[in-house]
């Protein structure tokens, strides 16, 4: 942190250090190990991001307010002295709201090139938030049908990430421009993330009445309400649900192992390669693991230990990904009738190698 470029020595900058701290568990130290400016700009970023899904998640603030707030954010993001106190008392991370200000004065003081990417990035964001937010407040219990939608969504929360990610790297001139024509990559590398954060995240999302998975891969096993996944107490279907979404989730695995072999920064390497590697490792933990629908579960601290120590090269994070997909492949089971999609989905990582 105590890098020229850091802003160390402002107090606004060693505040947005700290929330980076507060706000994030994985991606804190791979942000803090970025070369030159990317360190403070790829936080900023973050903060801003994080900002933004703060007002998100809050099923506490009602749509008629929620509808503006969204959809004004990325002038807010730049509005000197503004903050939000409206979150409800148990959103996680409603402090850096609270002192939303610190952060808007360091967008201000970004390099125009950066900034632009990221307010670029934020107003579409913010966009799709809203409406998929809007079509939750107005349908009730379900608001993705098909697999298609649920694509679409992934795109605006998470795919955008890697968009705007791609093109500071492509700004930074620590990678090569012609990667900016590589974003149905980079958008790859949000969905895997973001389909094994709600894949994680089912009985969390659906106590708070979020409901993201696709009707289209739970329907058709006799489920009405997605809680009945977990009330109905019929977990051979529920456990075929759960792999057609971990298959759906395996099929960025791929693009995502093809962006990271275009990168040739180590230090943005690494901060592309260990989320990818925990989310791989993550998928192996709740495939065919009904402890999912009852709990939160996590990787061990030493297995995340290890792949971060082993995400060094394109080669060797191949690897990693070949692990993972044999250990799906071991667990699988010839009456899920998502097994021969499976059984394909693994073989082309093994193939990728
Ligand atoms: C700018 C590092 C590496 C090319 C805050 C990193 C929600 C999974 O859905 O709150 O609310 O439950 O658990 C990260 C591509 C984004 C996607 C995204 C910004 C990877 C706000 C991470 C992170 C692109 C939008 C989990 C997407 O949070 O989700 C920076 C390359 C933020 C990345 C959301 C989710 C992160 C996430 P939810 P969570
Ligand atoms: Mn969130
Ligand atoms: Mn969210
Ligand atoms: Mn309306
Ligand atoms: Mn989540
Ligand atoms: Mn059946």
């Amino acid at each position: 942190q105590e890098h020229p470029t850091s802003g160390w020595d402002r107090s606004s900058m060693r505040r947005c250090w700290e929330f980076l701290d507060m706000t994030s568990r994985s991606f804190a130290a791979v942000i803090k190990e970025l070369e030159g400016d990317l360190a403070r700009t790829i936080c900023i970023y973050y903060l801003v991001l994080r900002g933004l899904d703060t007002i998100e998640d809050d099923m506490t603030i009602a749509d008629e307010i929620k509808q503006p707030m969204l959809r004004a954010f990325h002038e807010k993001t730049v509005t000197p002295g503004w903050s939000f106190s409206g979150n409800g008392p148990d959103e996680k991370d409603r402090q850096l709201l609270v002192e939303y200000d610190t952060v808007v004065e360091e967008v201000n003081r970004l390099a125009p090139q950066y900034k632009v990417i990221i307010l670029d990035i934020c107003q579409k964001m913010e966009v799709g938030m809203a409406d998929y937010a809007h079509k939750a407040a107005t349908t009730g219990s379900v608001y993705l049908e098909t697999v298609a939608e649920y694509d679409l969504y992934c795109h605006y929360v998470a795919g955008l990430v890697g968009e705007g990610l791609t093109r500071i790297w492509g700004a930074s001139g620590k990678e090569s421009p012609w990667l900016c024509d590589q974003m149905e990559l980079a958008n790859s590398m949000g969905l895997l993330l973001q389909k094994t954060n709600i894949i994680r995240d089912f009985r969390e999302d659906v106590e708070q009445r979020r409901f993201f998975w696709p009707r289209e891969i739970w329907a058709k096993y006799g489920f009405e309400e997605m809680k009945d996944m977990f009330e109905k107490g019929d977990v051979e279907h529920a456990t075929w649900i759960q792999s057609g979404m971990i298959v759906d989730a395996l099929r960025h695995a791929c693009d995502s192992l093809d962006y990271l072999r275009l990168l040739k920064n180590q230090s943005v390497f690494v901060f592309c390669a260990v989320p990818a590697c925990m989310a791989m490792a993550t998928l192996a933990l709740c495939f065919m693991n009904p402890e999912m629908f009852q709990r939160n579960i996590k990787i061990r601290k030493a297995q995340a230990a290890d792949l971060i120590m082993r995400s060094t090269n394109a080669r060797d994070v191949a690897l990693i990904f070949r692990e993972y997909a044999r250990k799906i492949h071991a667990k699988a089971k010839p009456q899920d009738p998502n097994f021969l999609r499976i059984s394909v989905m693994c073989g082309k990582i093994e193939l990728w190698c």
